[in-house]
């Protein structure tokens, strides 16, 4: 079993609220329909990529719920409630716990500092947590305690300023090979890893998702598509520019876990 292969998910349904999900620069306002619009193809790609999945409903009051890979870790050995770095998403975590407690039998809860999902990525080695303007060195510290219960070892890393969260600039799209931003790679994070650069002008595309043996990118990222599917990848272009407007991309939208009873 590859660290990315999947049995289960969960998402949570757009609230109307999220036009007014947080973002750091200006331009245009997402359209709830297109989020929308956007969340249902991604709900159907993680199907077809064989993962069952649970659909949470909208939460009015968090413009930013519908990404629920911030509010929580999920790993086949338990879950972790976490703190969000953003004071107007704290509140989701409460929203999460139930369906977590209802899928897992170990749940553990983060109790000291921030720390948000967007900064953690982990491979079939370790888990690496990004330092961020959302993740701080205390969460950082607190999550490193847990995740040692959890049996994973775990390492503190820079994510590059300015960048919202860690794997805003990364994905592990194969146990073996990082899809990155060229600033991020000069953070020499990857050491070990074989890279692949997004394109001048793309780093956007670096939030992907590998699903079993799908990856999805970014529908508009042309030139990292064609690298990827040159590299020999099975590549599910998805939209997202509506959700793009609110400084997401494609793994911020779920929680995925495989699930070691049905495995
Ligand atoms: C936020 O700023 O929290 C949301 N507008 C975007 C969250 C994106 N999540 C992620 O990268 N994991």
């Amino acid at each position: 079993m590859a660290v990315t292969d999947f049995t289960h998910a969960i998402v949570r349904k757009p609230a109307r609220s999220v036009v007014a999900g947080l973002r750091a620069g200006g331009g245009l306002d997402p359209t709830f329909d297109g989020v929308a619009s956007e969340h249902a193809l991604y709900g159907a790609a993680l199907v077809n990529a064989g993962v069952a999945v649970t659909v949470l409903p909208a939460l009015e009051a968090f413009p930013d719920s519908i990404f629920v890979e911030d509010p929580a870790l999920v790993f086949p050995e338990g879950a972790i409630l976490l703190r969000p770095g953003a004071k107007s998403r704290a509140g989701e975590v409460a929203h999460l716990e139930g369906a977590l407690r209802d899928k897992f039998e170990t749940v553990l809860t983060l109790d000291d500092g921030h720390a948000d999902g967007g900064d953690i990525l982990w491979t079939a080695e370790r888990v690496m947590i990004g330092l961020s303007a959302r993740t701080d060195k205390k969460g950082a510290e607190a999550l490193m305690r847990l995740l040692a219960r959890l049996g994973k070892r775990a390492s503190v890393v820079e994510t590059p300023k300015d960048v919202l969260h860690f794997k805003t600039d990364c994905s592990l799209i194969d146990e073996e090979t990082v899809l990155t931003t060229p600033r991020l790679s000069r953070s020499g994070a990857f050491v070990g890893f074989r890279e692949i650069l997004t394109p001048a002008g793309e780093d956007a595309a670096a939030n992907a998702l590998r699903v079993n043996k799908a990856l999805f990118v970014g529908a508009g990222f042309r030139r990292a598509i064609d690298r990827l599917a040159g590299a020999g990848y099975d590549v599910i272009p998805l939209p997202t520019d509506e959700i793009g407007r609110i400084d997401a991309g494609l793994s911020c939208m779920s929680l995925r876990w495989r699930s070691l009873t049905s495995a």
